[in-house]
Parts: C-alpha cells; structure tokens; sequence
C-alpha cells in the first residue's frame, strides 16, 4: 500500500508498505492478525519476507502441532524459537481476533480499556526543509492532533524543534531519533533540553539501556525508550537502571498484545507512563491499538494517526480524527470489517499453511 507522502526517519525513507497480514480460521472462527515488520530489517532485525518464512516454517508447524489452543497459550507455545516478536505478534492477534469475535467481546473490553476513545498525536517524518516541515506540522495541527513527534537524527535536531517551537507555540512536542546518537552526543542532546520537550524517544541504539541511563544523567528531558523494550522484562530492568522515564508500547515489537499488557502493568505499577506507538497500521493493527491505548496508564497521546494520515484508502472502515481523538470499537474483536474486495485487489500473493490431519501424517 502507498503511503499518502513519504515518511523519512533517522534509517530511511519509506513511501509503502508491504503488508503481511494474517487470517487464522479457528474452529471458533475466523480473525485476523497484521505483521508489522517493515520491508527492510532497518528499524529491528525483522523484516516482512523473513517474518513470512519464520511464520510458514517455524512458527506455525509449532503452533498446529499444540492441538487445541486459546489466544493466551500462544506465547508460550512459539517460546523455543528466540525473537521474532513482530511475526509472533501477528499469530497471537490473529487467535485472539477469532476467540473474541466468537465471545463477542472487543478487543478494548478484554485488554482492559477504561476509555471509548484516545487522544492522538502524529508522527512528523524528517523533511528536507524547514518550511516544508512548518507546513506539514501545520496541516496536522488544524487536523486536530494533540501533539507532534518530530522524527530527529544528527543535522536535523535542534533547529527544527526550535523552528516548531516559535511557530507553533506551547504545542506538545516530542522527538525520535530511532537509535541515531551515541552516548557522546550528550550534551548536544541537552540543547533540546531548552524546547519543553515531552520525551526524547530512543536516542541510543535499542541493546545500549545503561548508556541511556547515562545520558539521563546530562538530559533534563526525559527519555522514552521504544526500541530497546523487547519485553516486559526488558521494560522492568530498563525502568530499574534509569534509562527510561517513559515507554513506548509497540504489540508487535514485544510478540503480542498480550505482552504489551505486561509492560503497561509493570510500568504502571513504577509510576511510568507510556504512551501506544505505531507502525502505519492499517485499520486492523490500528483497532487493536486504539483499543489499548485505551488502558489507564496510557497517559500520553499516541502514535494513533487516523487512516487518512497514512493511506488513501484503507482496508478496513477508516478511522476519522474528531477532536484530536479515534473512537475505540467496540464490536466483537478488533470491531471492525475488512474490505475483502479491496483487499483482495492489493494484494500479491497467499499462502495457505494447514495444519495436517493426523490420517494424512500416518498415510505419510
Ligand atoms: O504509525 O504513525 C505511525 C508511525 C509512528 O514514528 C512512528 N513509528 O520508531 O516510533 C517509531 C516509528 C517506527 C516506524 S517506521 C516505519
Ligand atoms: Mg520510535
């Protein structure tokens, strides 16, 4: 799918995304999971055509040879292969799709959402100019967005958040520079310090958490961390070491909703805020997010842009910014329906992984 303009972070610009999605058909029904995983293994080490193959030929043949299982058994099941959270992710929501849209509970109402809609930020890419960026902030501000990240990397930092500043006044900002600094860019980081900033997401690369607790040491504003929380446990030793004030919650970058849940509890019970990352969802990724951004710690807007931020046309209804915030569904499941005509026009390939009858094992 075309991205409605070209999104450029500290690792490259992106004008689609090659989307994996994942239909599981259970005996209880059927759902739906998205991959998140990019084209390219830039932002992690996953990338959508390995999270195909992992998919096909590790994780799947674990998860049929289980028997009967529920949503909250996948985790455990997909355990003995390592990483690959973003492929897990996809089956995990794809189960759990399925389990709710047969009990008829939402996704919002299971997660544990205390919310029927989330305040929305946008996530403003890196632009060639400053006025061209003045202009896009701009556009998002009269959309009614709440607040804006702007996406940072060395050369494009401090001038841009001041320019934002002086244009746009006390507007919530915050920035990401997607792992782009070493440690001793400290106190060129502490410039940024002079702009109010909410946060200051992953500024060092995702396995360097004591480096952060470092430059949360020069930095007054605090540091968010995004790539680095793989796991709850991740998220608990980050939060222990001082190298993060908030957190970045991502399903897909933890392997499921599920895990996700954890962090938001662990950091909950820290005093830590977090906030619901994005990964240009479509409107299914962006069902399942919006209905946990929705939990109660989730304090700070998110990356939870309406479809028209991303796409000309969705593959699910849109969702549509009111008042600088998406509507939470609340049907069965994700709560929401997929366009089968106009998905089945953009899309270029399906495979069909069964899960073998034990007569037609025996017969070999
Ligand atoms: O979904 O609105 C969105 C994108 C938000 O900036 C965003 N995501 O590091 O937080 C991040 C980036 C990673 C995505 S790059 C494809
Ligand atoms: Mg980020």
């Amino acid at each position: 799918m075309s991205l409605v303009a070209p999104f450029e972070t500290s690792f490259g610009i992106q004008t689609e995304r090659d989307i994996l999605l994942l239909k599981a058909t259970t005996s209880a029904g059927e759902g739906w999971g998205e991959c998140v995983a990019g084209e390219e293994p830039t932002y992690s080490s996953e990338y959508v055509d390995g999270a195909q193959h992992v998919l096909v030929h590790h994780l799947l043949p674990r998860l049929f040879e289980s028997g009967s299982l529920v949503a909250e058994d996948v985790a455990r099941i997909l355990r003995p292969v390592h990483g690959h959270q973003m492929a897990k992710a996809a089956i995990e929501m794809a189960v759990l799709d399925a389990q709710l849209r047969s009990s008829g509970e939402s996704f919002g109402k299971y997660l544990g959402a205390v919310m029927s809609e989330v305040d929305c930020g946008v996530s403003v890419g890196i632009h060639r100019t400053i006025p061209e960026l003045l202009q896009t902030v701009g556009g998002y501000l009269d959309q009614g967005y709440r607040r804006i990240k702007l996406k940072i990397k060395p050369g494009w930092d401090v001038e841009p958040v001041r320019a934002v500043r002086e244009r746009f006044g006390d507007v919530p900002l915050q920035v990401d520079a997607n792992t782009a600094y070493s440690v001793s860019d400290a106190e060129h980081l502490a410039e940024l310090d002079a702009f109010d900033l909410l946060l200051i997401e992953q500024p060092l690369p995702e396995e360097e958490v004591l480096a952060h607790a470092e430059l949360a040491r020069v930095v007054r504003t605090r540091i968010c961390l995004d790539e680095s929380i793989i796991s709850a446990q991740a998220a608990a030793d980050a939060i222990q070491l001082g190298a993060c004030q908030v957190i970045n919650i991502k399903p897909g970058r933890v392997g499921g909703y599920l895990e996700a849940r954890r962090i938001h509890d662990v950091c909950a019970s820290h005093g830590v805020p977090v906030w619901m990352g994005g990964m240009l969802e479509t409107g299914l990724g962006r069902a399942g997010n919006v209905a946990m951004a929705a939990l109660p710690n989730f304090t700070l807007p998110g990356d939870t842009s309406a479809s028209d931020r991303y796409y000309h046309r969705d593959i699910t209804e849109p969702f549509v910014l009111r008042e600088g915030r998406l509507a939470v569904p609340a049907g069965p499941g994700l709560g929401v329906t997929v366009d089968l005509e106009f998905l089945d026009q953009i899309t270029h390939s399906v495979e069909t992984v069964r899960r073998e009858r034990r007569a037609a094992r025996a017969a070999g």
